[in-house]
C-alpha cells in the first residue's frame, strides 16, 4: 500500500480508482491453548465473510506475561485464559480508534462490516445486552436468587479505545480489579454502553430463532456452554455449521 503525502500531511490511502481504503478493523480474539481449533475456526469465519480489511490478533496470556502487560495470578473462577486479559483490548489498540474483542467460541455467519457499521462514537463501548434476570426475584423459600448482572456482556465488546473513560483500563487496573468491576463495566455509566442486536452474540442453548423472523437469525453464534470441539458438545445446536467451517478451515490450511 502507498501513502500519498501532500504538504506534509498524510492523506488516507487511495488506490485503484481513488477510493479510500479503510484502515483495517482491529479484532482481538481471546485465545486458550485448550481451544486452539475454536480460535482457528472463529478466525476463518470472520475473514471469509469480511468485505472490509480486518486485522485479527489472538490475545495470548503467555505473550502478555512475557511483555509485562499481565501478571495477575490465575483465580479459581477463571474458565479461560482470557477471562481478564480481554480488558487489555484498549491498551493493545494503543487507546486509539475502535477495536473489537470476542471470545474464541464464536462462529461468524455474516459480514463483520455490518457490525462495524453499527458503531456510534457517542458510546465508550457497545455490546449485546443479554438479560439474565430470573423471572422470580425470590425462590419459593423466600431466599434471594443469585443474579449475575450483565452475564455474557463482556464476551463480545466493541471498544471505543480512544474514549477518555477507557483510559481507566490500564494494565495495573486489569491486573488488580475484581471480576465484578471488569465484567460489569463498572468504570462506565449505563448510558455510555451502547446496545447491539442479540444476533451478534447469539447464545447457543439460550437464544432462539423465530421461524420467519429474520431479525432472530444468528449473525454470530456463541457456543457459550462449550462447542462441538468438545466431545460432550458435539451434538449441540448449530454443531453442523461449526463442523462444516472447521472442515473448510482444515482443507485450506493443507493447501
Ligand atoms: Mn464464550
Amino acid at each position: 500500500m502507498t501513502m500519498t503525502v501532500t504538504n506534509g500531511e498524510v492523506n488516507p490511502v487511495t488506490a485503484n480508482g481513488g477510493f479510500t481504503i479503510d484502515k483495517p478493523f482491529k479484532i482481538f480474539v481471546g485465545y486458550d491453548p485448550r481451544e486452539d481449533i475454536a480460535y482457528e475456526v472463529c478466525h476463518h469465519s470472520i475473514l471469509k465473510r469480511s468485505s472490509i480489511p480486518v486485522e485479527i490478533t489472538p490475545i495470548v496470556q503467555s505473550d502478555l506475561r512475557t511483555n509485562g502487560l499481565y501478571w495477575r495470578e490465575r483465580g479459581q473462577l477463571e474458565s479461560t485464559e482470557f477471562s481478564f486479559t480481554r480488558f487489555l483490548t484498549p491498551r493493545l489498540a494503543n487507546y486509539d480508534g475502535w477495536a473489537m474483542f470476542v471470545d474464541c467460541d464464536f462462529l461468524y455467519l455474516a459480514d463483520i462490516k455490518e457490525l462495524r457499521d453499527l458503531i456510534d462514537d457517542k458510546y465508550a463501548i457497545m455490546c449485546v445486552q443479554h438479560d439474565y434476570t430470573p423471572k422470580e426475584a425470590t425462590k419459593m423459600d423466600g431466599a434471594v436468587q443469585t443474579v449475575y448482572p450483565r452475564k455474557n456482556w463482556s464476551s463480545m465488546v466493541l471498544y471505543n479505545c480512544g474514549h477518555p473513560k477507557n483510559k481507566v483500563l490500564t494494565p495495573e487496573v486489569v491486573n488488580t480489579q475484581t471480576g465484578a468491576f471488569l465484567h460489569r463495566f463498572q468504570w462506565l455509566e449505563d448510558e455510555e454502553i451502547g446496545s447491539i442486536p442479540f444476533v451478534w452474540n447469539f447464545l447457543e442453548g439460550h437464544n432462539k430463532v423465530v421461524e420467519g423472523d429474520t431479525t432472530t437469525f444468528p449473525k454470530a453464534i456463541h457456543y457459550t456452554r462449550g462447542g462441538p470441539w468438545f466431545e460432550a458438545w458435539k451434538n449441540c445446536e448449530f454443531a453442523e455449521l461449526w463442523l462444516k467451517e472447521k472442515d473448510e478451515c482444515v482443507k485450506e490450511e493443507k493447501k
